[in-house]
């Protein structure tokens, strides 16, 4: 039995997702953030020692990292589906963007969260952060262009990777420099399998309205 230790408002919600568009039987274990410092709650500690979000269990294993969870379940779970042909071109491209999405995008946009917090201290910081924001959300805009999905045109588990993103590059404002991801986000919180996993869940902020 696949179980999913998902926090509110967090990169949990595309595993959720993914598990919804494959159509596999999950349970949910939720847990809430700290009302004041938004952080996950100690028995997250007790599932793995860094006591983040997403962890998901299989039959007692435990796996941590959404890049890696993502590809687990879609190589153990997926029936093929949600992932391009292994061995081809499109693969690899796959490949990089399970890991761009937390290994490269996330890291500036977690700068700017965290030395936020310094004030007027961070200010000559910003102006790099903000390139950086800037750069990685182009690339991303650049790369999907006119397509509706990231790889070969097809719905992926790289797109579910992106989605957060996507998601948090539209709420902080970029989509006005970059409607190709608006519109995108919007692609996919209107598949019935985003749908489900939200009403799954708490409400989560980075939803689009309508
Ligand atoms: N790179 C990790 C990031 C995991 C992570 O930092 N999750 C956040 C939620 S988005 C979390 O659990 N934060 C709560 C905390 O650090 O206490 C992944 O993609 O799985």
């Amino acid at each position: 039995m696949l179980i999913v230790h998902h926090l509110n408002n967090s990169r949990s919600q595309r595993i959720l997702w993914l598990l919804e568009e494959l159509g596999l039987p999950y349970a949910i274990k939720a847990y809430e953030r700290d009302a004041v410092t938004n952080l996950a709650p100690p028995e997250l500690k007790a599932i793995h020692p860094l006591g983040k979000s997403p962890v998901l269990e299989d039959d007692g294993r435990i796996v941590v990292e959404s890049g890696a969870i993502t590809d687990y379940i879609v190589r153990r779970h997926g029936g093929g589906r949600m992932a391009p042909a292994p061995g081809s071109d499109a693969h690899e491209s796959y490949l990089e963007w399970l890991h761009f999405a937390e290994g490269s995008a996330m890291t500036p946009f977690l700068l700017a969260l965290y030395t936020a917090r310094l004030g007027d201290a961070a200010a000559p910081l910003q102006p790099r952060i903000q390139e950086q924001i800037g750069a990685h959300v182009a690339f991303l805009s650049a790369q999907l262009g006119d397509d509706d999905w990231l790889v070969d045109n097809t719905l992926s588990g790289a797109d579910v990777m992106m989605s957060f993103i996507a998601e948090i590059a539209v709420a902080q404002g970029l989509g006005a420099h970059f409607p190709n991801l608006p519109a995108y986000v919007h692609r996919i919180q209107s598949r019935p399998a985003w749908q489900a996993a939200k009403a799954k869940t708490a409400p989560y902020n980075f939803t689009l309205p309508g």
